[in-house]
Parts: C-alpha cells; structure tokens; sequence
C-alpha cells in the first residue's frame, strides 16, 4: 500500500479493532459512541412512550395498572431527558462537529471527552439497574416528600442521574476552552459557525447548571438513607425547596436541549438557502441571551406550590423574556429563507419542521407562563403537548435535522432520500396528530400521569394514541434506511450539500486527525455570496446549478 493511500483512511478505519475503539481519544470516534448510545435510548425511550400510548387508547385497563403507568412515564420521561436528550446534540453531534469546524484536531482535553463516555455509560447502567430493581415511580422530577417516601428504586436512580450530571459538565468545560482556544487562524468570535455560538452558551449552561442539580440528588438521597429532614415536612423539611432546586437546574436544562439545535438550524437554513444567514451576530447573541435569562425563570413552574405571590408575578414577568431572543432567532431564519433559493432535502424538510414546531412550542410556554391562565392548566395535558412540541417538536426535529446534514460526513454514506422524505413527512403527521390533540385535552381539564380517564375525553386520546403509532412506524423505518444506508457503495464526496463551513473541507468520513494539511480560514461560514460552491449530491444527481453556483 502507498503511503498516499494510507493517508486517507478514515477514522472509522484506522486505528482497527475493537479495543482502538474503546480506548479512543478521537472526538469523532466518542461521538460516535455517544451517538450509538443516545439511540438506543431513544429507542427504549419511544417504546416506553408507545406503550403509555396504546394504555391510553382507552379509558379502561389495556396492558397495565395504575402503579406501572406511573413508572412507565417516570421511565420514559427519566431516559429521554437525561440518557437521549441532554447528550443527544452536545454530546453526539458537537463532539463528532465542533472540532472540525473550528479547524482543530482535537477538543482541548481528549481524555476527559473519553472520560465523560464512561461517565455516562456508568450512570446510565444505576438508570438501568433501578428498572430491573423494582422501577421508579415519581416521575422525572422526583418531588419530594414522595420521592423521600416511596419504596421504588429512587436512590440507583437519582445516584444515576447524579453521575451523569458529571459527564454533562466534563463535556461543557472541554467545550469552552476547545472553542476559546483552539480556533483555526483567523476564525474570529463572529467568524464562527452560529452551531458553535450555540453549542458554547449549551456549555456555560451545562457547567453551572449541572452541579445545582447533583446537590439537589445527594440532599435527596441523604433525607432518604440518613433520615435528615431537608425537604420531608415530617421531618421538619421543605418541600418547595426541592422544587426550587430542581428547577434551577432543569429550567435551563431545557435550553441545554434547545440551544444546540438552533445552532443545527442556522447551519441547515443557511446551507439549503444557498444564501448568507440573515443577522449573524444577533442570532449569535441570542444565544448567550437566551442563556442569560434561563437562570432567571424557573419559578414558572412553581406558580401553583405556594410560592409568594410577588415572586409568582416577577417569575411570570421574566418569562416573557424568553420570547425576545428566541423570537430574534426564528425572525433572522425567516430573513434568511426569503429570496434564498431553498432546496428541500431531507435535512431542510426537518429544519423547517422545526421552525413550525418550535413556533407552537414557544407560544404555549408563553401562554403558560402568563399567571393567571398557568394556574387553569398547572399539571394537565396542555402542559405535556408544551413540552413534547419544544422537545420533540424542537430539539427532536432539530436532531434529525443535524444528524441526516451530518451523516454522509459522519458515516462517508448516503441513505435514500425517497425514504427519508417519506418519514419526514410521516413523522410530521404521527407527531401532530399525537401531541396536538393533547393541547384540547388539557384545556377541557384532562390531567397528566393519569393512566385512566373520563369517558368524554376517549375520542382524542384515542386519536393521539394512533398518532403515536405513526410516529413509532416512522422512526422504524428511518432506522431501517439509516443501517441500510452502510450497504451503499456510492461515495458521497466531500461537500455533498455544498456547505460553506469547515467541516466539509476534509473528505466524508474524515481521516484521523480531520484535516490532512492544516486549514486556513479563506472565507466567513455563510459567505454565499463570495464563494462558488456545488454540492456533490445535487451534481451527482444531475440538477441545475442553483443561483449560488453560478456567482
Ligand atoms: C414517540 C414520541 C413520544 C410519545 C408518544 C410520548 C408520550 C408520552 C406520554 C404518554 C407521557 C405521559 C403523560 C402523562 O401520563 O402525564 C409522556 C411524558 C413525558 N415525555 Fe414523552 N413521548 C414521546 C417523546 C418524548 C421525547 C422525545 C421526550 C424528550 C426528549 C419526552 C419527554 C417526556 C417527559 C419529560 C415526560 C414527563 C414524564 C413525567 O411526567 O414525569 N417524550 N410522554
Ligand atoms: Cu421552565
């Protein structure tokens, strides 16, 4: 073999063997570790939700008791939050991204990034091991003094969640000084892809949220061994105080799940736009904006708890500032759409998905956050179609977005469009017929972590129970094209989409240490407008030049 050839091997390749793999410090490699493991728990995940699902199809008993429901949806919200979506973007797709695309070869510590894998898998074996040790019962906010009482598996699971925390942190600190200091030349802060803007404010986020959290877990976890009263009122504790801790940390964990996939969006907007992103740096500082504000909100969930009223109303006043850069955002995607000459592949199909989900998720938080309405609908299905259309309907879609932009960089291969189209739409439909019934049940009063109901309220339920059907046809088969997509012998090229950030200068997949001569900085990431560029996939394909093509 020539020493040329040898030097364009991919990463997946070479080093070879299993224990290379395991030993790895390549960040392409973890996050394709990461990778691997966040889908399996979107899978365990999304077949706990079926089965809540098919349960509600009917008011009476179909496959459970009241007391599995209850650790079916604990189960299923504990896996999706903390083992699919808090590592599904940062974790997986930043890692495997964020160095490419600053030029680096690497994130600044290698061996904490390996670390934090093992972290990870090490805390999610205490989250499985609770499953097999009897389950867990409180649902994933585990409130006290239920959680300080119940006789399930609370301590494995909160020390789980507790162990993960570090790996989350581990991640956010190798980010923040990858993307301080290891920026290729000239990569100027308003030079920098607008997914490493968000994957940086994710990080800040991760790293002084995260540790709330685990205190919060240890505090738990010794009311429940050593019999401390901290929030037991039995035991001359405060239970709005473990409500206060908690969401410190888990109200800005909803923007550790958003952020990164806004920073997705900006990247696919803009590279099926064929044309500069509209507001840049605005879209940047939104970023840190929306950061910024998530520590100050959290008492929205709490407006029902007794908390004083005066904190109730500023709480509820604050939230509305959430709006304001999240609004700034979806304005400079629409900017950036309007005149651009969009191309609907899969990618941007999910993209723009994500701006119409999103959308509806944003304004219900609003609409819950206004005092007076939030008391009506505290604790019904209003508040869970809200929070699946932010975090499927958003980062979800986001997700998916990122990861059909991403995969032939990742993997060198390419699924079938005709099916991944196909499931886009498929899963726009299950999604919405799932979830948006859930809006009208929750408005005509039908309450949460029920797994019974009146018999008035079947029809919906019966509806959103087939919708979830649909969804769940849908991700099997993206599965299947996904695996498939390994059999294709088409190489993909470089840069199929014609993408003008880094991580598409170096070949798909890219070789061990990303780039073989070290890049320079010859162009902004959205600069459509000065460079020419041809996507591989629509060559291939035989399309017309788009407008940006021919400049
Ligand atoms: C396949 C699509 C999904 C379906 C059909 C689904 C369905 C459900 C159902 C039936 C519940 C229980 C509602 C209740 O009785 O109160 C629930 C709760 C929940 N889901 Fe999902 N879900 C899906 C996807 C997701 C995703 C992607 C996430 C997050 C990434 C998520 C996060 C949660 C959370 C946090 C809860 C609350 C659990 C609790 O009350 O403690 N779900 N979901
Ligand atoms: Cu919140």
């Amino acid at each position: 073999m020539s020493h040329d050839s040898t030097a364009v091997l991919s990463y997946l390749k070479e080093p070879k063997g299993l224990k290379s793999w395991l030993l790895t410090v390549d960040h392409k490699r973890i996050g394709i570790m990461y990778l691997t493991a966040i889908m399996f728990f979107f899978f365990v995940g999304g077949a706990l939700a079926v089965v809540l699902r098919t349960e509600l199809f009917r008011p009476e008993r179909i496959l459970m008791d009241a007391d599995t429901y209850n650790q079916f949806f604990t189960l299923h919200g504990a896996i999706m939050i903390f083992l699919f979506i808090i590592p599904s973007i940062p974790a997986a797709l930043g890692n495997f991204l964020l160095p490419l695309m600053i030029g680096a070869k690497d994130v600044a510590f290698p061996r904490l990034n390996l670390a934090s894998w093992y972290v990870y898998v090490f805390g999610a074996l205490f989250c499985l091991y609770s499953i097999v040790s009897g389950g867990v019962d409180t649902g994933w906010t585990f409130y006290a003094p239920y959680s300080t009482t119940t006789s399930t598996s609370v301590i494995s699971m909160t020390l789980g969640v507790f162990i993960l925390g570090f790996s989350s942190i581990f991640t956010g600190l190798n980010f923040i000084v990858t993307i301080h200091k290891l920026r290729m030349p000239g990569m100027t802060w308003f030079k920098m892809p607008l997914m490493v803007w968000g994957l940086y404010a994710t990080a800040i986020i991760q790293v002084l949220a995260t540790p709330v959290l685990a205190i919060t877990l240890v505090l738990l976890i010794m009311e429940r061994v050593l019999g401390i009263g901290i929030f037991d009122p039995a035991m001359g504790g405060d239970p709005v105080l473990f409500q206060h801790f908690f969401w410190f940390y888990s109200h800005p964990a909803v923007y550790i799940m958003i952020l990164p996939g806004m920073g997705i969006i900006s990247e696919v907007i803009a590279t099926f736009s064929h044309r500069k992103i509209f507001g840049y740096r605005p879209i940047a500082y939104s970023s840190l904006g929306i950061a910024f504000v998530s520590f100050l909100v959290w008492g929205h969930h709490m407006f029902t708890s007794g908390q004083s009223e005066i904190a109730a109303m500023i709480f509820s006043f604050l939230t509305f500032f959430v709006g304001i850069p999240s609004g700034i955002k979806v304005f400079n995607w629409v900017a950036t759409l309007y005149k651009g000459s969009v191309s609907l592949e899969t990618p941007m199909i999910y993209a723009l998905m994500f701006l119409f989900l999103f959308m509806i998720g944003g304004f219900t938080g609003i609409m819950l956050g206004a005092l007076a309405l939030d008391v009506h609908l505290h604790d019904t299905y209003f508040v869970v179609a809200h929070f699946h259309y932010v975090m499927m309907g958003g980062t979800v879609m986001a997700f998916l977005a990122g990861l059909h932009y991403w995969w032939p960089k990742m993997f060198g291969k390419m699924y079938s469009e005709a099916w991944a189209k196909i499931v886009a739409i498929i899963v726009f439909v299950g999604f919405n017929m799932t979830f948006f019934t859930q809006f009208i049940l929750g408005a005509k009063g039908m309450p949460r972590r029920y797994y019974t109901y009146l018999d008035q309220y079947q029809p919906l339920h019966g509806f959103s129970s087939v919708g979830a059907w649909v969804l769940g046809l849908g991700f099997l088969i993206m599965a299947i094209y996904l695996i498939a997509s390994f059999f294709n012998k088409r190489p993909v090229g470089a840069n199929p989409w014609g993408g003008l950030t880094y991580e598409w200068e170096t070949s798909s997949p890219p070789p061990q240490h990303n780039f073989l001569t070290d890049p320079v900085l010859a162009h902004g990431p959205y600069d459509y407008d000065k460079v020419s560029v041809v996507g591989e996939y629509y060559r291939s394909r035989g399309d017309k030049p788009t407008v940006a093509e021919k400049v």
